[in-house]
């Protein structure tokens, strides 16, 4: 059977937050698309990820047309707690830089956006398999795939891969082509979600002995708690109770009582640091984690997925609507230089809290002069609430 032929301008493969924000913010501009999506959509809208959104994100998302529920439920937080030798320690955002984090769940922030894109009559094909970008090192790329209906072609003026860390956007580009840097931790993050209210007003990001621990929320009454662990441990061996005993253990000092309470969710993820560079091969170019990855601990994950989709839909707009494409050649030195500041950022954030089985006590110790000083000094307290609260986005 031949396959049915459809045309947009932009095909985009993947309905995280990269490409829904990017098929918004062209819809604004104009431009159609078409989103390819190999999940359901009720699988997208409760995959839970992130949870903190940096001061330019927000805002970006409340002046394009998608924060209202964000402006009604997000938490604003004008600082974070740095826990360490069974102290506190504040950074104070808004005193350092006058801006705030915003925390609101990543699968609000999808729903938010497939809510919109379908109000404006957008097109997301969910559950597409067999999804092949097509031919994007000429000038008439498509993009191939299959759903209930049969095999489909979706021609387009350029392919957006924001297919994540596991798509088949990356791996279509030739070897020779790209070069891939990556760095893996010798721990993962075990996530729970539960239902207890927050502890602390603020995320506690703790130091401890026995290894790093966080403590996150996602609303007045569900809060989300992390434990350093081993990559690939084993979840069976966690019963709830054990793990509450290990966040009170990691999280103990004064002013902060955890209350147990159901846990919902309970996952194990390992942590890597990964950037493809360049982010653009011909006609295919990546956005998010798609093109890098950086480990949680900086919170930039989410954030710098809208990062590199705030200067990939800026250079196709120039590019469709005035035949300018010198923003879509320069697009990978752009989304690589603040990329690579993220990644110094989020290596650091994680070399400064987790524990290293191989770290010697001369080490241990650098630790813990490296959390004095971030919290003993006003420049360095800056530096951290800076870049916590976001670089400027493109
Ligand atoms: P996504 O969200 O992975 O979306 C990619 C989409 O592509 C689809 N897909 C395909 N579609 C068609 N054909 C194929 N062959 C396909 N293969 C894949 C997938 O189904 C999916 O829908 O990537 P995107 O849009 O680039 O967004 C990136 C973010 O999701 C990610 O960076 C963050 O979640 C990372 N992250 C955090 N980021 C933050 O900014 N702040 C945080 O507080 C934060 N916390 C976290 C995090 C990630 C975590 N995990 C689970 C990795 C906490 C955790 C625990
Ligand atoms: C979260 O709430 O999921 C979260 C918060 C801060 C991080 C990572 C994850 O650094």
């Amino acid at each position: 059977m031949s396959a049915t032929r459809e045309r947009t301008q932009i095909g985009i493969v993947g309905a995280g937050p990269a490409g829904l924000l990017l098929a918004h913010l062209l819809h604004l501009a104009g431009i159609s698309t078409v989103i390819l999506e190999a999940r359901a959509r009720a699988y997208v809208e409760s995959r839970i990820r992130a949870g903190v959104l940096e001061h330019d994100v927000a805002a970006l998302l409340v002046e394009s047309g998608v924060g209202e529920r964000l402006q009604r439920e997000g938490l604003p937080h004008h600082g974070t707690q740095l826990l360490f030798g069974g102290t506190l320690h504040r950074i104070d955002f808004l005193a350092l830089t006058g801006k705030h984090v915003t925390v609101y769940s990543q699968h609000d922030v999808v729903q938010d956006l497939i809510a919109a894109r379908l109000a404006a009559g957008g097109r997301i094909v969910f559950e597409a398999a067999e999804v092949t970008p097509c031919e994007f090192r000429t000038d008439r790329p498509f993009l191939r795939y299959r759903d209930a209906g049969g095999l489909h072609e979706l021609a387009c003026d350029i392919i957006a891969g924001c297919d994540g860390f596991h798509g088949v956007c990356r791996p279509a580009m030739p070897d020779a082509h790209v070069t891939l840097h990556e760095r893996e931790y010798p721990f993962g993050w075990l996530g729970i979600l539960a239902e207890t209210p927050p502890a602390s007003e603020e995320l506690i990001y703790a130091n401890h002995e026995r290894g790093f621990a966080l403590h996150s929320m996602r609303s007045p009454t569900v809060g989300r708690l992390y434990l350093q662990c081993d990559p690939d441990e084993d979840l069976a061996a966690w019963s709830d109770a054990r793990i509450w005993n290990e966040l009170r253990t990691r999280l103990a000092c004064e002013g902060v009582t955890l209350h147990e309470g159901r846990v919902l969710q309970k996952a194990v993820t390992a942590m890597r640091s990964f950037v493809a560079e360049p982010m653009q091969c011909g006609r295919l170019f990546l956005a998010g984690d798609a093109a890098h990855i950086v480990p949680p601990t900086g919170a930039k994950g989410l954030n710098s997925a809208v990062a590199d989709v705030v200067v990939l839909a800026r250079a196709l707009q120039a590019f469709l609507c005035r035949g300018d494409d010198t923003g879509l050649a320069r697009y990978s030195e752009i989304g690589l230089r603040r990329i690579w500041k993220v990644q110094r950022f989020s290596g650091w954030m994680t070399a400064m809290l987790h524990r290293f089985h191989d770290a010697s006590a001369f080490d241990r110790r650098v630790q813990l002069a490296e959390l004095d000083y971030v919290t003993g000094s006003r420049a360095a307290a800056t530096a951290l609430a800076e870049n916590y609260v976001g670089l400027p986005l493109g």
